[in-house]
């Protein structure tokens, strides 16, 4: 075998990674020397990475190990708590699928554009699931989130596991590159997945959350290649993803609707909110923004204020 094999983490468990080669063949690989040391102070190999493996011969035994890691295109990272770097969870996603349900629990919109806002600052495109088009209710509510992010410029699909609405075309969605599906837990995202890719059977509702913290439980993320076509990330850590803060410089371009009237505010570095010639209060009111999206970004630029005050690095 030569020594320079490059392939894609697909798989990580405890320390032990297996990647996908370009050759097609599968390997397990693990770190040591500088990225070891690097994974240990935080900073991990993930999947979606695309490493370079070296392999040594120890006696009968081939042992590969992880060499170099790939400058990532996207990633995705999370925050465990104030003032703690962020650190990757996954690496080099095409796309963010955003769900939500339309009823239990009830859609919150800053919660909606908190995900997104994840997906704008890694230029990540998003595409927006309303679940659950089956509940009472569903449907009103479908209509008027709908509208609301189809003029921000997000694709909008409604779906059910339970009927199959939107089922094939979600499935159509992911058929391409490498997909990750977040949202706040409760949303159907396990529910979802499993009726794209049947025999999956990824555990879903409360039970599977109790039993997946367990303190014995190894922890591992892999890459779910579906059957149709195209790899989801399956990866504990993006429950709480939505959590994390963005620097204030960077929120406006995360809210593209925003940033499209903001160009025409009267000052420079308008906050767009009691300031004179604001086109983004004028937008709201006449009504070409939506009144939450405004919410949501002025609730996430005091976060970002408070963080910075709290010296904390905004962004990675
Ligand atoms: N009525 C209804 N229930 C759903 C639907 N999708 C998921 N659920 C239920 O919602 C709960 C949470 O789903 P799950 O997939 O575990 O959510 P996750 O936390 O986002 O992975 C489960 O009890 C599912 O059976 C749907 O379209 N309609
Ligand atoms: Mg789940
Ligand atoms: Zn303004």
């Amino acid at each position: 075998m030569p020594d320079d094999l490059w392939g894609e983490v697909r798989e990580s468990t405890g320390g032990v990674y297996r990647v996908y080669l370009d050759d097609g063949s599968e390997v397990e690989a693990f770190l040591r020397g500088r990225l070891k040391r690097e994974a240990r102070a935080g900073d991990k190999v993930v999947i979606g990475d695309r490493v370079r493996i070296g392999s040594e011969h120890q006696g009968d035994e081939i042992v590969r190990t992880i060499e170099e890691v790939a400058p990532r295109r996207t990633r995705i990272v999370r925050r465990s708590g104030p003032g703690r770097k962020p650190k990757a969870v996954a690496a080099n996603l095409d796309r963010l699928v955003v769900v939500q349900s339309l009823r239990a629990p009830d859609p919150r919109l800053e919660v909606i554009d908190r995900f997104l806002v994840l997906a704008e600052v890694d230029e990540i495109p998003a595409l927006l699931v309303l679940n659950k088009t089956d509940l009472e209710g569903a449907a009103e509510q479908a209509d008027l989130l709908e509208a609301l992010y189809r003029d921000v410029g997000y694709s909008v699909l409604r779906t059910s596991p339970v009927t199959g609405e939107g089922i094939p075309a979600l499935a159509e969605a992911l058929s391409t590159g490498v997909s990750a599906l977040v949202g706040p837990s409760g949303a159907g995202k396990s529910t979802l997945l499993n009726a794209v890719e049947p025999g999956l059977e990824l555990r879903t509702g409360i039970v599977s959350r109790v039993a997946g913290r367990g303190r014995h439980t190894t922890v591992s993320s892999r890459m779910i290649p579906l059957s149709g076509g195209g790899l989801v990330a399956d990866t504990p850590g993006f429950g709480d993803v939505g959590l994390w803060g963005v620097g204030e410089a960077e929120l406006e371009r995360c809210f593209p609707d925003i940033a499209r009237y903001g160009e025409g505010c009267r000052f420079r570095g308008c906050r767009h909110l009691e300031e004179p010639g604001c086109a983004v209060k004028e937008a709201v009111e006449e009504g070409w923004i939506a009144p939450s999206r405004l919410a949501s970004f002025s609730a996430l630029r005091e976060e970002a204020r408070a963080d910075a005050r709290k010296g904390r690095r905004p962004g990675e």
